[in-house]
């Protein structure tokens, strides 16, 4: 079955092998990365439905997918880290035994592509002649995953030739098998640098280059070879000087990323000249660079991102990038002009459509068309901002790390850590409103440290503790700050307009960075003086910025006792700075 495979590495070709007696695929075609290749297989999709082909003259390129009803997002109860222990996995990730998961696992992947092809797909997290690059093989019975690899990272010979004979690469073994909700299993294996998927066909639990590896994996990489994978876009700003600047953000799951990693500056920054660069909306890979200071860059070669709220308005640069080349999956299809439309992209939906199931649809029915999951994937070479960087190995130099959740009160619009080790303290109390990104209830608090709780490939207390040693290696590290868009009202209302709006509060955290501006001491941390977030423009006033940024001293004492207890499960693994941060803020307090 490897006759003909454009590569010798034994390594690979072995592992193929293996794969291939266990699967059972009618044949096995390699991903070369040629574009024929790649419009061969949409039409095939095309023909059984499994793609259906989009106007080419408003969307040339772009496709629709619907994946089964039943698995629409992530599925953090069916996702395993099978360390040799379950103390290396530590108490937040779902454990099993290795031996006993691969034995389970074999029994479901024992003839499960029967009839299918099997597509080998070569693929390089980050630039492939980058030395921080990561490379992986997805084997995959799916054409959807084939196309959606081929724009989220790099794919295809030129990855096989960059590995040469080199075992140093990523197994990522997926197949649909029956798409049984109860057979679903996204494992893995991070000692033996394996990733196995089965029963699901949708992006999270099967672009295997992403969450599986570009965080769960590389996260536990990262430890072992003293550099950080996280859960962050990255963003450059350019102020009216001409002076580029940029920040790492950690958000969980659909709570503003690929937003804030895009946005528009508001008008009269513009007109003074400030500019924005996309470097990347979801993952970011960090580095201590030869100058002391902290660099990211992205390891990924697309965007995969939320539909539902997309529109010239919020996110204008994201729509743009969907434009053309891009899949779109689970939104409402318009049926007149063969387009496709979600909840929140304009006022004017679509008469004659079918919903995210292929249902007939009308806007009146009072259900959503689009899932509240549904997604985008497109090229980032399509987003109109993107960063002149986006391409090089070494990233960008970084100013801020920037954490932040959904939260409707507690937590307010901006503060600073008094330093790195505080700001680790920050991260790690990080608490965010569950949203449609991973299945399970929406609208729950949940501590989510560093928006890593579901990427996390080992014990939480030691990725912690990893901040912390990163921090002392650093000679000039970002400054840490925590922000909160989400602040509603009494009615429910989000109070701060967000979005491109944002950019205000970037400034002043940009200024704190340079240390030109001072703040407020408050009992978590530095807030800005009302006066010095530009509200020009805008509807509110400053007192409802003093309101966003004054911290209700009852509830963060409710908060300081649900982090103590939070903390108990981390045992002896909780690192000493964070336990000296959590007893400094409750007697400040
Ligand atoms: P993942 O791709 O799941 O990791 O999500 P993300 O973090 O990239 O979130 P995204 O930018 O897609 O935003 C998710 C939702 O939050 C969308 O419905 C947005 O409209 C909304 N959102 C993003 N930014 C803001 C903001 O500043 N204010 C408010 N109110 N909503 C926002
Ligand atoms: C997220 O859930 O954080 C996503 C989408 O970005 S997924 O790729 O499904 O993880
Ligand atoms: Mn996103």
């Amino acid at each position: 079955m490897t006759k003909g495979a454009p590569t010798d590495n034994k390594y690979v070709l072995d592992w193929i092998e293996e794969v291939v007696s266990l699967c059972k695929p009618d044949n096995v075609i390699w991903i070369t990365g040629e574009e024929s290749q790649l419009e061969e297989l949409r039409k095939e999709a095309c023909s059984t439905g499994e793609l259906e082909k989009l106007n080419e003259e408003k969307l040339p390129g772009c496709y629709l997918h619907r994946s089964d009803p039943r698995d629409v997002a992530r599925v953090e109860s069916r996702t395993f880290i099978c360390t040799p222990t379950k103390e290396e996995a530590g108490p937040t990730n779902n454990w099993e035994d290795p031996d006993a998961m691969y034995e389970k696992l074999n029994k479901l992947y024992d003839g499960c592509m029967k009839g299918r092809d099997m597509y080998i797909i070569p693929f390089s997290m980050s630039i492939i002649d980058s030395p921080f690059a990561k490379f992986g093989i997805e084997v995959t019975d799916s054409i959807y995953v084939v196309v959606s690899m081929a724009i989220m990272t790099r794919i295809g010979n030129q990855v096989l030739e960059a590995l040469g004979d080199s075992p140093q690469y990523t197994k990522g073994l997926h197949s649909k098998a029956k798409l049984d909700p109860e057979g679903r299993y996204i494992v893995h294996f991070p000692q033996d640098n394996t990733i196995m998927s089965i029963n699901s066909g949708y992006g999270g639990n099967v672009l295997l280059g992403k969450k599986c590896l570009a965080l769960r994996i590389a996260s536990y990489l990262g430890h072992n070879e003293g550099w950080m994978a996280e859960h962050m876009l990255i963003l450059g700003i350019e102020n009216p000087q001409g002076e580029v600047k940029y920040v790492a953000a950690a958000f969980p799951s659909a709570c503003g990323k690929t937003n804030l990693a895009m946005l528009i500056p508001p008008k009269h920054y513009r007109d003074a000249g400030w500019k924005t660069y996309c470097v990347g909306d979801d993952i970011a890979w960090i580095r201590i660079g030869d100058d002391g200071r902290l660099w990211a860059c992205n390891p990924e070669n697309g965007f995969f991102g939320v539909a539902p709220g997309t529109n010239a308005k919020s996110n204008l640069n994201a729509l743009e990038s969907t434009k053309k080349n891009s899949i779109f999956t689970n939104v409402v299809h318009d049926l007149d002009d063969n387009t496709v439309w979600w909840e929140g992209l304009n006022d004017t939906p679509p008469k004659n459509a079918v919903d995210w199931q292929g249902r007939p649809w009308t806007a009146d029915s009072g259900e959503k068309g689009a899932h509240p999951n549904s997604r985008f994937t497109a090229p980032a070479v399509n987003c109109p901002c993107i960063s002149t960087e986006f391409n090089t190995a070494k990233g960008v130099p970084l100013s801020a790390i920037i954490f932040g959740g959904r939260r409707a009160k507690t937590a307010p619009l901006v503060y600073q850590s008094r330093s790195w080790d505080h700001g680790v303290f920050v991260g790690s109390i990080m608490a965010s409103e569950t949203t449609a990104a991973a299945t399970g209830q929406v609208g729950v608090v949940r501590r989510d440290p560093m928006a890593m709780l579901p990427f996390c490939g080992y014990h939480m207390g030691d990725y912690w503790q990893h901040w912390i040693d990163m921090g002392k290696k650093v000679k000039n590290p970002p400054k840490i700050f925590n922000v909160n868009w989400f602040r509603t009202d009494d009615e429910g209302h989000f109070i701060w307009p967000g979005f491109g709006d944002n950019l205000r509060v970037l400034e002043w955290i940009l200024k704190r960075s340079d240390e030109t501006i001072d703040a407020d001491e408050a009992p978590i941390g530095y807030v800005p003086k009302p006066e010095d977030i530009d509200i020009e423009g805008l509807t509110i006033g400053e007192d409802v910025v003093r309101d966003l940024v004054t911290i209700d001293r009852d509830l963060w004492k409710e908060e300081m006792a649900g982090i103590r207890e939070y903390y108990k499960q981390f045992g002896d693994k909780l690192p000493e700075e964070l336990k000296k941060a959590l007893e400094e803020t409750e007697a400040a307090l």
